[in-house]
Formats: C-alpha cells, sequence, structure tokens
C-alpha cells in the first residue's frame, strides 16, 4: 500500500522572498506590489519567509514533525525569467536542491508549476488572456519536468484557476485589479487550456509519476429549501465548483455554464478550433483539492454584479458576492467566523469529498491545502493556536469519515508549513504550523505543529 501523505503547503512569492537574486525575472506579484495599485496592506514579498535561503531548515523541520509530503510551487519567473526566452539554469539547480532536501529527509516532494506569480513579461503582454500565454506555460512546464521528472512523482499544473481569475478579474484585488466577469472567463478559459496542455507535455514526454490540477471547492449550501433557492445553489456550483473540474477531470466545460456565461453577453471569441480535444487529451490524473470552507447562497434579487473580499481582517472589510442573473452569497448570523470572515464548517471536507467522488467516478484526491488564519500571539516564545488546532482536528476528522465512506483521499495537506505572505492580507494573517518573526526570520513550531506531529504519528501507516 502506497503511504498516505501527511503534510503541508507553500507557494513560492508568498515565502521564498530573494525576489531579484540569482537571475530571477519580475513577476506580476513584484510589480504589483511595488505600485501604488498594492494599497490595502502596501507590503511586498521581497523578502517574505525567506523559504529560498532557509528551505533546508523549513524541511528538516517538518521531518521532525512527522511529515511525509511538502507542496511548494516553482517560481515561473525564476526558471524562465522573461517567460518565453532563455532557461536559467541557477533556478533549476536551486528547485532541484529543494527536492533533494525533502527526499533526504523522506518527504514527498509535490510541485506546483503556478501559483498566481506570472513572469511580468508575459503579463504585460495580456496575461492569461493572451493564447500565447498557453504555449509558453506548456514550454515552462516540460523544463520543469526534464529537470525534476526524474524524482518528482506529484505535479499540479495550476493553482485553482477559479480563485486566482475571481480575485484578478472579479473581485479586483489581485493583478490585474479588473472587475469584468468577461475577462474572468476569458483567462480562466485560457488558464484551463494551458493545464491540459501541460497535462499532454507531460504524458507526452513519458515522465513518471502523476500529474494534476488544484482546484479550490466548496460545497454549496443554502438556508432555505425552496426551488429558487436550489436554482441559485446549481448556478453557483457551477460558477465555483464544475467551470474547473468538470473540464480538467471530464475534459470538457459545462455545457450549461457555457450556454449561461454567453447568455449574459460574454464574447466568446476566445474559443477557437481544436480547443476541445486539448481539453479532452488533458485530463488529470488526480485532483487537489483546497478546503477552507463551505458556500453558502441565496436567489440574485437585484444590482449589478459586485464581488469584494475582506482584506482588512476587521470591520471594514465586507466579503460580498452578487453575481447578477446567477445567485448571491448567503450570511448564517449563527455559525462561528475568523476575522476575515471565513466560516468555520468542518463538514465542509466530508460533504464535497463525497460529492466528488460521484460526480468524478471516485477520482483519487490530495487535500492541497486545508488550514485557518489568525493574528498569533506570541506569549513568552510560545504561540497557543487552540483555534488552528480545533479547525485542523475538525476538518482531518471530516476527511477520515469520507475515506471511510469510500472517497479516494491519498493525502493531506495543512495551509501553511510556516507563516507567509497572505497575499492581499498581507502578513498579519497567518496561517503556519510554524512561526516565522518576520523582523528576525526567526522559526518557532506552534502548538498546533506539536498536534499534528502527534496526530500523524497516532495514525501509523493507517489514515
Ligand atoms: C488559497 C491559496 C493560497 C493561500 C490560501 C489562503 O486560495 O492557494 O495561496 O493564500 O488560499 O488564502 P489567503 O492567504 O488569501 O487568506
Amino acid at each position: 500500500m502506497t503511504r498516505f501523505l501527511w503534510g503541508s503547503a507553500t507557494a513560492a512569492y508568498q515565502c521564498e522572498g530573494a525576489w531579484d537574486e540569482d537571475g530571477k525575472g519580475k513577476s506580476s506579484w513584484d510589480v504589483f506590489c511595488h505600485s501604488d495599485l498594492n494599497n490595502v496592506n502596501p507590503v511586498t514579498g521581497d523578502v517574505a519567509s525567506d523559504h529560498y535561503h532557509r528551505y533546508e531548515e523549513d524541511i528538516r523541520m517538518m521531518a521532525e514533525g512527522g511529515q511525509n509530503a511538502y507542496r511548494f510551487s516553482i517560481a515561473w519567473s525564476r526558471v524562465v525569467p522573461d517567460g518565453t526566452g532563455d532557461v536559467n539554469e541557477a533556478a533549476l539547480e536551486h528547485y532541484s536542491r529543494v527536492v533533494d532536501t525533502c527526499l533526504a529527509h523522506g518527504v514527498e516532494p509535490l510541485v506546483t508549476l503556478y501559483h498566481y506569480d506570472l513572469p511580468q513579461t508575459l503579463f504585460a503582454a495580456g496575461g492569461w488572456e493572451n493564447r500565447a500565454t498557453i504555449d509558453a506555460f506548456a514550454r515552462y512546464a516540460t523544463v520543469c519536468f526534464d529537470s525534476l521528472g526524474d524524482r518528482v512523482s506529484h505535479w499540479m499544473t495550476i493553482n485553482e484557476p477559479g480563485y486566482e481569475t475571481l480575485c484578478s478579474y472579479a473581485i479586483g484585488n489581485y493583478p490585474p485589479n479588473v472587475r469584468d466577469l468577461g475577462r474572468r472567463w476569458h483567462a480562466m478559459y485560457n488558464l484551463m487550456l494551458a493545464s491540459a496542455s501541460a497535462v499532454t507535455a507531460f504524458r507526452e514526454g513519458g515522465y513518471p509519476g502523476r500529474i494534476g490540477l488544484v482546484s479550490d471547492s466548496y460545497p454549496v449550501h443554502t438556508l432555505e429549501n425552496t426551488p429558487e433557492f436550489e436554482q441559485a445553489a446549481h448556478f453557483a456550483d457551477l460558477f465555483q465548483n464544475r467551470c474547473v473540474n468538470d473540464t480538467a477531470i471530464l475534459g470538457a466545460f459545462p455545457a450549461e455554464f457555457m450556454e449561461k456565461i454567453e447568455a449574459d453577453g460574454t464574447d466568446m471569441s476566445f474559443i477557437h478550433e481544436g480547443d476541445e480535444s486539448v481539453l479532452r487529451s488533458g485530463t488529470i490524473d488526480f485532483l487537489g483539492l483546497n478546503v477552507y470552507d463551505r458556500f453558502l447562497v441565496k436567489p440574485y434579487t437585484t444590482g449589478e454584479t459586485d464581488l469584494r473580499a475582506n482584506n482588512t481582517g476587521d470591520a471594514s472589510g465586507e466579503n460580498r458576492v452578487v453575481v447578477k442573473d446567477w445567485f448571491e452569497m448567503d450570511e448564517d448570523p449563527t455559525t462561528e467566523k475568523n476575522p476575515w470572515g471565513m466560516e468555520i464548517y468542518p463538514a465542509a471536507m466530508y460533504e464535497i469529498l463525497v460529492e466528488l467522488r460521484d460526480r468524478y467516478s471516485n477520482i483519487p484526491v490530495i487535500i492541497t491545502e486545508n488550514g485557518v488564519g489568525y493574528r498569533d500571539v506570541v506569549e513568552n516564545g510560545e504561540i497557543h493556536d487552540s483555534y488552528r488546532i480545533d479547525y485542523l482536528r475538525g476538518f482531518i476528522d471530516e476527511m477520515q469519515r469520507a475515506i471511510g465512506a469510500g472517497c479516494d483521499v491519498q493525502g493531506y495537506l495543512v495551509w501553511s508549513t510556516m507563516d507567509l505572505y497572505s497575499w492581499i492580507n498581507g502578513y498579519e494573517k497567518r496561517y503556519g504550523l510554524v512561526h516565522v518573526d518576520f523582523d528576525t526570520l526567526e522559526r518557532t513550531p506552534k502548538d498546533s505543529f506539536v498536534w499534528y506531529a502527534n496526530h500523524i504519528s497516532s495514525q501509523g501507516a493507517q489514515r
């Protein structure tokens, strides 16, 4: 029996720092964070957790905590600094060392090829709205497969085509800071083609191992059971989950989804002849699943599409989703939430896993992210994050319930390995099992790190 993967996850821009070292090119996030558009929490990932220099310490700590798997992303702008041109050998050597360090510690490396940080040259040329980015991605993916494919057996093409494009083109808080759903669908369409193209390159290259995509997925709930609420839930499922999951797993966008975005007036000219077969032949081997909460909706009533995210973690921030003619986000005032308004709802894990089992012939799943952000406090050099332990315990129990119900879950990774840059939320919102002092960069395991180590060791070879 292959061992169950117990570990944690990070992403390059959020933790590496070293933003302009060793031949790295600029990414869309480097430029955005240095610009006036970065005005909610005006900080950068220039240093972040300094993982680029401290990866050995971080991986060693993971192993000491009993973790046998580490998901990290490669910064495309390190490997191909301008997105399409010369390959930077220093970057490949760096990631090769990271992989070797994992293996030396008995930690399985799981590599994400793209986690939000696009080389700036490609971004400036239209980013994911430009089809040239698709080919550039497939070529960059092949460079990574060639360099690390002998030692990496789990690859993930793209992190969250859904959430990234929601932020970049609907909420407008990620670069390019657009609020236009039509443009969101265009970018997401090309991201899905890029993922499928990389999957095909992986298969054609005959590399060992498996390849997947990482999807943020949510069980959709309503507070009422009328036909109108059920219809809203159906639309929300298409909007949040199925536009990505059907496409990656079944090889086609759901017809109803495409009809609905066309009915919205979306310019569908981004669809080209031959795309269908690219998607069909690029289906994934496993689904990376990021689980944070459920999605509570109600019927759309009135007004224009309007999406907002609470990035301040206080009363000045607002979470709001109104999608004209689709649905609106609802709120249950009775449930517990973190300061950024994220509901603590552990059963989301069981429910989404069972839904995926039933919809997609029990595709293998790895939980590639699960965790919760809080403003942790250091007391006498210790971090007593009992709220995080409660959250993780609840979600892990629900995952194990789903495994008991026959779901093919093969791994579980906490977000995040150590504290890191929480995108537009800055550094106050901490997710790590390990605390990072962002002044000294000193690492301190939190209570949750110890709890997780004990939980893993209590599982033995079992799940
Ligand atoms: C996921 C991303 C991660 C991470 C996490 C927490 O959507 O893949 O990169 O950031 O969410 O989100 P946030 O940091 O915005 O609170």
